[in-house]
C-alpha cells in the first residue's frame, strides 16, 4: 500500500483535547486517493471523532481488507495498531484480535466490494456475533481500485461510466444488518460531516457491532449523472430520518430539544445518544418498522440516513461467550495454570 508521511509540524495555536493532543496526533499518512474521493472525507470524520472523544491513539486497532476504501486506515491514527488483511477477510482478523484483547477500540474500514461480495459471509458473522467494533462500509457502488466494475450495491438501472446498465438487484447492507439482528445500524453520506461525526462517535462507544454504511462517491468511475451513488444524486435524494447527537459521560446537553421530539439512549460507559426524529413516523427501536420505512423510501429512489436502528441491551462477543475481560497478554499464566493432572482430566472428557 502506498504511504506518504506528512511533515510533523504542529501549529502552536492548534487546540488540544483532554489528553493534550491536537488533531494532528489523530492523522495518518498523506492520502494517495483521487482528489475529491468520498473516502477522504470519511477519513477526516474518523480523525475528528477520535480526537473529540479523547481516545488515546494507541488504544485503537484499525483494520481493513483490499480496495481504495481499505487504504483509508493508512490515513488516520498514525499511532494506532493496524492490520491490512486480504480482500474481504478483515472481519475474521478483527474477531481474533478482539477475542484476545477486548480492551481496545476496533475500527474496520471496508468497501461495498470488500463487504458485499467476496467478504459477505465474513461480514455477516461479525455482525451476528455482535463483535465490539465500528464497521464502516465506504459505499460507492463500484470496485474503484480495479477500475469501475459494478459492485453488489449498484442499483438496478444505474449506469456505468461507459454506459452499461446494471440489471441485478442491489444488496443493501443496512436492511441486511437490521434483519440479521444488528444492534447499531446507521447510514450516512461522506459529504455530510455534521451527521457523520456524531454517528462515528456513537458507534465507537456502542458496545457491540456498529455498522455505518456511508455513501462515498467514486469521482473517477461512478460520479456521473446516471449513477445513483454520485454526489449530486445522494445530495438530492437523501432522506434524513433521524439525527443522533452524542453526549459523553457527565457531558452537558447543549443542544435545545423540544419536548417529545427526542429519545435518549444510555450507553454502557455513561455516555448518551440523543435521537432526534426528523420524520415523526420513524422508529429506530422497531426492526420491522425500520426496514419497512427504508424499503418504502427506496422504492421512491430515496436513501434514508441517520442512526436507523439501535439496541443497547444485547451482549457482545465476550458477553455471549462469557470470556475473560482481561486481555490475554495480561493474564498471569503461572497462577492460572491448572496443572497437568487437571489438563489430563479435561482431555479425558473428550475421549
Ligand atoms: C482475493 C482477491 N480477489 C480479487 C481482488 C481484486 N480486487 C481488489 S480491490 C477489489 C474490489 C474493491 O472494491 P470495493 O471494496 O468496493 O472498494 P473501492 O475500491 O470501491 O473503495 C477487487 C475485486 C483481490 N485483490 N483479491
Ligand atoms: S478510483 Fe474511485 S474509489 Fe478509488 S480513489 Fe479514485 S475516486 Fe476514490
Ligand atoms: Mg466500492
Amino acid at each position: 500500500m502506498s504511504y506518504i508521511s506528512k511533515p510533523q509540524i504542529i501549529h502552536k495555536g492548534l487546540k488540544r483535547n483532554k489528553l493534550g493532543l491536537t488533531i494532528r496526533d489523530y492523522e495518518g499518512g498523506m492520502s494517495t486517493l483521487c482528489a475529491g474521493c468520498g473516502h477522504d472525507s470519511v477519513t477526516a470524520a474518523i480523525v475528528q471523532a477520535f480526537y473529540q472523544l479523547d481516545v488515546q491513539p494507541h488504544r485503537v486497532a484499525k483494520l481493513s481488507g483490499i480496495g481504495c476504501s481499505s487504504k483509508t486506515p493508512a490515513y488516520f491514527l498514525n499511532a494506532a495498531h493496524g492490520f491490512n488483511s486480504v480482500h474481504g477477510r478483515m472481519p475474521s482478523v478483527a474477531t481474533g484480535a478482539n477475542a484476545a484483547n477486548g480492551d481496545m477500540h476496533y475500527i474496520g474500514v471496508s468497501g461495498d466490494g470488500d463487504s458485499l461480495s467476496i467478504g459477505f459471509g465474513q461480514f455477516a458473522h461479525a455482525l451476528r456475533r455482535n463483535l465490539n467494533m465500528v464497521y464502516i462500509i465506504e459505499n460507492n457502488g463500484v470496485y474503484g481500485l480495479t477500475k469501475g466494475q459494478f459492485s453488489a450495491s449498484a442499483d438496478v438501472g444505474s449506469k456505468a461510466k461507459k454506459g452499461e446498465v446494471n440489471e441485478q438487484p442491489p444488496i443493501d447492507p443496512v436492511q441486511m444488518a437490521i434483519s440479521m439482528g444488528g444492534t447499531f445500524v446507521a447510514r450516512s453520506f461522506s459529504g455530510d460531516k455534521g451527521q457523520l461525526i456524531p454517528l462515528i462517535k456513537a458507534g465507537i462507544m456502542h458496545k457491540g457491532f456498529s455498522l455505518i454504511d456511508i455513501i462515498s462517491p467514486c469521482v473517477t468511475f461512478n460520479d456521473h449523472e446516471d449513477s445513483t451513488k454520485s454526489y449530486a444524486y445522494t445530495r438530492e435524494f437523501r432522506h434524513r430520518a433521524i439525527h443522533a447527537d452524542f453526549v459523553p459521560p457527565m457531558g452537558e446537553i447543549t443542544a435545545e430539544y423540544s419536548e417529545g421530539d427526542v429519545r435518549e439512549v444510555a450507553l454502557h460507559d455513561g455516555s448518551r445518544i440523543m435521537l432526534r426524529k426528523a420524520r415523526s413516523t420513524y422508529n429506530p427501536e422497531n426492526r420491522g418498522a425500520a426496514i419497512e420505512y427504508i424499503r418504502d423510501h427506496q422504492r421512491r429512489g430515496e436513501i434514508v440516513t441517520g442512526l436507523l436502528y439501535i439496541d443497547e441491551s444485547e451482549p457482545d462477543l465476550h458477553g455471549i461467550n462469557r470470556t475473560v475481560s482481561t486481555p490475554l497478554s495480561e493474564l498471569n499464566y503461572a497462577d492460572l495454570c491448572p496443572g497437568s493432572d487437571r489438563l489430563s482430566q479435561v482431555l479425558d472428557g473428550f475421549k
